[in-house]
């Protein structure tokens, strides 16, 4: 099976057997990779267009700088991996109509986050937790698979600066436990230089117990010598064989995974151990904050799940490693449409951190709905934290503008695969670029990673098609949102697959995800008065959250517990703001279809029927979500619509 070009649409000529090209650094395999692409007959660049690559010793090793003079284009790198950035900026100026040849054009970036990475939860059988397009790209029957798409994944990747990936799943169980072993760590190392050549680390998740696992030691205590031995020893082997490695990835002491805790150690200790033993090399330890109780009773609401992250890791601020980042999902619970952002955010002051973010749509429509998630991460990047007066958003504390932290990012769980188009749905690359995008320059905007996105992507479809799609990208977050859990309430899916409509799914499991919906009212009293996690923000955050008229609404159930009838700022109550913004859902789903039909002849045939397949489904499912939330409260309240449309009895 062929694959999707994805965004890099271009070079289906000839390539360039000749390019006017003065080359004014080493030379090198990533050099090598850059020049590749601006032989691809772009079309774009004027026949007598002369390139000039050049490092720059000025520029930090990944920043670029481009000038266009006439027919005359300059790319200026830190490195040969700034000049490949470069040069892909520059061909995506061109195919966005940023740069116009008769004009003169100059640009100048160096990435905001030191780390943009991809975390991939694939499986050595070949299987993806949480994976929505296919297969893995890097497993398959128990074994590392090079798979021929591996340098069109690197090259998409690059493309958009990701600069990191993590092969394997963060759950690491069964044979994943030995991808650190020599037995599979040859076949690693040829996905690790065939990556290097485009400026990618590559990273592995380990297994905490793997010293007994696969070093046969009784314990894995991280204090005990024998134990830091044997990871000493792990990663030299691991460094003597990938040079280039970039670290370890730790899920330890989450959802029934091994770690510190078992012998009364910290998460501190645990991720130094660690990153004592890859520290000659340079290795970092990237240490996940997903730390909470799944062995919750519903019953009991003195314990929060919205809490664990902050109340486990906040007294360890300044007890890790410099090597060490901590990863730090997004929002409290678990990528919800909506979720406040994690308030780890400008607590922790002295540890490195990194954003997590999930670009698999576990939650938001696994990749058969529509949701672009660029605006749900922007918000998430221009949180004004309160930890300082000025430069203290998100993105200021991950780029390291806050505290001075010199390594941290950003990640995306990644929503790729083996399927044709790599994500399953043709618009979710839009969430793989974007990632990229908004990880190496947090300043842009949704809309014009969109626009950006559907220029490369649909640029030859015209320009009516490409408004449509546009449109319909930007559209589908708030869509999506409107459709499922109301007011940040979250959850409400069918356990475990998470896809599709359950009210009820997570209401009495072990979770700690509930909404309590009772006949009269709804939500989680959070502030003060009750399970105390808005006072974990900062200052006027914290005073912001702790009462229901200073809430943003879009939170609101996330942080208090309200009669139905509770009126929001414009005069709905929260009964019929659910009803409402439920049918609304569904029509715009309607619209999308409809806006999608419209331009269908401008559409490859190919691209448009798995386009529009997936719009099918996104309807039946926002239907079913619709009728079946509308329906729930309809039963327990007995108040009717106000507008009298149909809700099932
Ligand atoms: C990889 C959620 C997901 C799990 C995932 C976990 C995590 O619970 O449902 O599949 O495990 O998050 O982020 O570790």
């Amino acid at each position: 099976m062929g694959y999707d070009q994805a965004w890099l649409r271009y070079g289906k000529d000839k390539p360039k057997e000749k390019l006017s090209l003065e080359i004014k650094c080493k030379k090198s395999p990533i050099l090598e990779n850059a020049i590749e692409e601006l032989k691809k007959d772009v079309r774009i660049f004027p026949e007598n267009a002369a390139f000039t690559l050049k490092v720059d010793s000025e520029l930090p090793k990944e920043g670029y700088r481009l000038q266009v003079v006439k027919e005359s284009f300059f790319v200026y790198g830190g490195s040969d991996v700034g000049i490949l950035y470069g040069v892909f900026a520059l061909i995506r100026a061109a195919r966005t109509g940023k740069l116009h040849v008769s004009e003169a054009f100059e640009e100048t970036k160096i990435p905001a986050c030191p780390l943009r990475m991809l975390n991939h939860w694939d499986n050595m059988d070949g299987s993806i937790e949480r994976g929505y397009a296919g297969n893995s790209l890097f497993f398959k029957d128990e074994k590392v698979h090079d798979h021929k798409r591996l340098k069109a994944y690197a090259r998409l990747c690059a493309s958009v600066g990701i600069n990191g990936t993590v092969l394997n799943n963060v759950n690491v169980r069964g044979e994943a436990t030995y991808l650190i072993d020599l037995k599979h760590l040859l076949k690693v190392k040829s996905i690790a230089d065939l990556f290097a050549d485009y400026g990618i680390k590559i990273f592995l998740s380990v297994n905490f117990a793997a010293p007994m696992t696969n070093g046969g030691l009784e314990t894995a205590d991280p204090l005990d010598p024998k134990v830091r031995k044997w990871w000493r020893k792990k990663a030299e082997l691991i460094y003597k064989t990938i040079p280039n490695f970039g670290g370890f990835l730790v899920k330890a002491d989450s959802e029934g995974r091994p770690g510190p805790f078992s012998y009364g150690r910290t998460h501190a200790d645990g991720a130094n151990m660690l990153a004592e033993a890859v520290a000659p090399f340079g290795g970092v330890i990237i240490w996940r904050c997903f730390v909470y109780n799944c062995q919750q009773d519903w019953r009991d609401q003195t314990v929060d799940r919205a809490r664990a992250g902050y109340d486990n890791f906040m007294p360890l601020d300044g007890q890790f490693s410099d090597n060490v980042i901590l990863q730090i999902k997004n929002g409290p619970m678990d990528f919800q449409v909506r979720e406040p952002v994690s308030p780890l955010f400008g607590g922790l002051t002295k540890t490195n951190q990194m954003l997590e973010v999930q670009a698999a749509q576990e939650y938001t429509g696994q990749q058969k709905d529509c949701c672009y998630l660029v605006p749900i991460w922007k918000q998430v990047l221009e949180f004004k934290t309160c930890a300082k007066e000025t430069d203290d958003k998100v993105k200021d504390i991950i780029t390291g503008k806050t505290f001075g932290q010199t390594i941290g990012g950003m990640c995306a769980v990644a929503n790729t695969g083996t399927d044709e188009n790599w994500c399953g749905h043709d618009l979710a690359q839009a969430n793989w670029y974007g990632f990229g995008r908004i990880s190496f320059d947090p300043e842009l905007t949704p809309e014009e990673i969109a626009e950006d996105f559907v220029k490369e992507a649909y640029g030859k479809c015209g320009k009516k098609a490409m408004a449509a799609l546009t449109t319909i990208l930007l559209q589908s977050t708030t869509t999506y949102e409107k459709y499922t859990a109301p007011l940040g309430i979250g959850w409400m899916v069918n356990p475990n697959h998470h896809y599709g409509v359950n009210v009820e799914g997570y209401e009495y499991d072990r979770w700690g995800t509930y909404h309590r919906a009772s006949h009269s009212a709804i939500g989680v009293e959070r502030n003060s008065s009750g399970t105390g996690y808005s006072t974990q923000y900062l200052g006027a955050n914290k005073a912001m959250y702790e009462k229901v008229e200073t809430t943003p609404e879009e939170l609101l159930l996330f942080f208090h517990r309200v009669p139905y009838s509770h009126r929001l700022r414009d005069g709905r109550t929260v009964l019929q703001y659910i009803y409402d913004t439920h049918f609304e859902g569904v029509e715009e789903v309607e619209q999308m279809i409809a806006l999608l039909e419209s331009v269908q002849e401008k559409i490859e045939p190919e691209r448009y029927t798995r386009l529009r397949e997936r719009f099918s489904m996104q309807l039946l499912n926002a239907v079913e979500w619709r009728d079946r939330v509308n329906t729930y409260f309809h039963r327990i309240t007995e108040i009717p619509d106000e507008k009298g449309r149909k809700i099932f009895d």
